[in-house]
C-alpha cells in the first residue's frame, strides 16, 4: 500500500505540471526542523494583479512576489529577521500568536520602527497550532492595502490526517482600471463599514481554480487579511466540508459551510473530501455583496484516491490559559462613535481623523499613551463587549486568547479566538487569563476603524 507521504509528493508533482501555478501553495509535511529561521525582506515590487491590465507598481510585500506562507511547528522555536527595504518604516506583528511583548511587532507601543536599512530580529516559540497570520503595525491601513499580509501556519504535533493542506490569503485591492492603486480610504466610509476594495483576490488571484486529487481529504485555510471586507461564505450544500477550527482553534462542534461569516483578520479551518469525479468542482462563493462571486474553485483531478472526511483525526485543543468564571472581574469595554478630530501621529500612525472610541477614549493608531486598564496576570476576567455602533467589529486583542461565552443577539459556540466578530449593537461576553506581562493591544480589524480611533492597550503586570 503507498503510504500517504508517498501519495502526497506524487499529486504534488503532478500539481506542479498544471495551469495554475498554484504548486507553491502546497506543503508536504517534512521532517521537523530543530529551529527554523526564515529572512523576511520587506520591499516595493510590480505585480500583476488585475487580470489583462498593466502591472501594478509599489506593491509592498515580504520577498520578490506574494509574501510567503510560513510553516512552524507547536511548541519549536521560530525566528525571523526582517530587513526593510522600504522608504517608510515597518514592522511585523504575528497576528493570533502569544508571544513574549517584545516580539509584538506594534510600532512605539512594543518596539521601535525599524526603519529603511535596518534590521530587526523576532524570535518566538509558537505554543498553539493552527492558522495565524503576519503584517505591519505600522502605518497599516497603507502597508496592508498594499499587500503586505502573509499567513503563518503552526503544525499539530499529530498529523491529523490531511492530504493536502491549502493555505488562502483573501484580500482586496484598490485598483483603478488601469491597475495602479486608488487612495485606500475615504473619510466617508471610515466614519461607517469602510472603503472596500475593487478587486478580489485569493492569494493575488482572482478567483483561482486549484486541481486537487479526486477523493482527497483537504485542510482548506481561510485567511481575511483584507482591511474592510466581511465575507458571508458558503460552499454548495453537497459538498462534503465542514468548519474544525476558527482564529486558529478548534471549535468544540465543527459546522458547515453556509452563510460563515469571517471578517478581517479572522481564519477558519475548513475539512473537506474531494469529490471523487474528475473534474467535478466546489466553489467557495462569497455573499456578503448584493451579487454574489466566487472566491475560489476546487476541481477534482485524475482516479479518486478514496480518502474518507470520517478518518481525520479531531484537532487537540490549544493550551490557552482558562479562566475561573466564578472568580472572574467583569470588565465593560464600549465600541462606539466619536466625532472629535485627533492629532495625527506623523511616523507610523492615524489618518487624521477621529470617529471611534473604546470606552469613550480615542486611540491614535497603535493605541494611546494611557492603557484602558491595568489587568492582573494569572488572574481571571470576563470582558463585555458592547458594540453601540450599527456596523460591524472585529474586535483583535493582542497576546492573549480568549473564549467566547455568549451574546445577546445570537447562539455562540464557545471556542477560543483572538478576533471576536462584534454585530451592529450586539453585546458579547468573553473570558480570558492573562499569562504574559506587556502592554496589549486591543483593536478593530476594519483598519480604518483602527486608524481613526477604536484602538486601546491592556496593561498587563
Ligand atoms: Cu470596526
Amino acid at each position: 500500500m503507498i503510504s500517504r507521504r508517498r501519495l502526497l509528493q506524487a499529486t504534488t508533482a503532478t500539481m506542479a505540471t498544471t495551469a495554475f501555478g498554484v504548486s507553491s501553495f502546497y506543503r508536504l509535511r517534512n521532517a521537523k526542523s530543530a529551529y527554523q529561521s526564515e529572512t523576511l525582506i520587506a520591499q516595493s515590487i510590480t505585480a500583476n494583479i488585475l487580470d489583462g491590465k498593466p502591472a501594478t507598481r509599489n506593491v509592498f510585500t515580504f520577498g520578490k512576489s506574494s509574501p510567503p506562507t510560513l510553516w512552524l511547528e507547536q511548541g519549536q522555536p521560530f525566528r525571523a529577521i526582517l530587513k526593510n527595504e522600504l522608504d517608510e518604516p515597518t514592522t511585523i506583528h504575528w497576528h493570533g500568536t502569544r508571544l513574549p511583548n517584545d516580539m509584538d511587532g506594534v510600532a512605539f507601543l512594543t518596539q521601535p520602527v525599524v526603519y529603511k536599512g535596518e534590521e530587526f530580529e523576532y524570535k518566538f516559540i509558537p505554543p498553539d497550532a493552527g492558522t495565524y497570520w503576519y503584517h505591519p503595525h505600522c502605518n497599516s491601513l497603507e502597508q496592508l492595502s498594499k499587500g503586505m499580509t502573509g499567513l503563518l501556519i503552526v503544525r499539530e504535533n499529530q498529523d491529523p490526517g490531511f492530504d493536502i493542506d491549502l493555505p488562502v490569503n483573501l484580500k482586496d485591492w484598490r485598483l483603478g482600471a488601469d491597475g495602479q492603486f486608488l487612495n485606500f480610504y475615504k473619510p466617508r466610509n471610515s466614519a461607517r463599514s469602510g472603503t472596500y476594495g475593487t478587486v478580489r483576490t485569493s492569494n493575488w488571484q482572482q478567483a483561482p481554480v486549484y486541481d486537487l486529487p479526486a477523493g482527497s481529504l483537504i485542510r482548506l485555510r481561510l485567511c481575511v487579511t483584507d482591511v474592510t471586507r466581511v465575507f458571508v461564505l458558503g460552499f454548495p450544500a453537497d459538498a462534503i466540508a465542514t468548519v474544525i477550527a476558527m482564529d486558529g482553534n478548534p471549535v468544540p462542534k465543527n459546522f458547515p459551510v453556509k452563510n460563515l461569516q469571517l471578517g478581517p483578520g479572522q481564519r477558519a479551518d475548513i475539512a473537506i473530501q474531494m469529490p471523487t469525479d474528475e473534474g467535478q468542482e466546489l466553489v467557495l462563493t462569497n455573499y456578503s455583496s448584493s451579487t454574489p462571486w466566487d472566491v475560489l474553485t476546487l476541481r477534482s483531478i485524475g482516479t479518486s484516491v478514496g480518502r474518507d472526511i470520517r478518518e481525520l483525526k479531531k484537532l487537540p485543543t490549544n493550551p490557552v490559559p482558562k479562566a475561573d468564571l466564578s472568580n472572574a472581574t467583569h470588565i465593560p469595554l464600549v465600541f462606539s462613535a466619536t466625532a472629535d478630530r485627533n492629532a495625527a501621529n506623523p511616523v507610523c500612525g492615524d489618518i487624521g481623523f477621529s470617529f471611534w472610541s473604546i470606552n469613550g477614549k480615542q486611540g491614535s493608531g497603535n493605541g494611546s499613551t494611557d492603557p484602558i486598564m491595568t489587568l492582573m496576570r494569572d488572574q481571571s476576567y470576563v470582558f463585555e463587549f458592547i458594540n453601540r455602533t450599527p456596523h460591524i467589529h472585529p474586535v483583535h486583542l493582542h497576546g492573549m486568547s480568549f473564549e467566547l461565552l455568549k451574546s445577546n443577539k445570537r447562539p455562540l459556540q464557545r471556542y477560543v479566538t483572538d478576533t471576536a466578530l462584534l454585530l451592529p449593537d450586539e453585546r458579547m461576553q468573553v473570558a480570558l487569563k492573562p499569562d504574559t506581562e506587556g502592554d496589549w493591544l486591543l483593536h478593530c480589524h476594519i483598519l480604518e476603524h483602527q486608524a481613526t480611533g477604536m484602538t486601546g492597550f491592556f496593561r498587563v503586570e
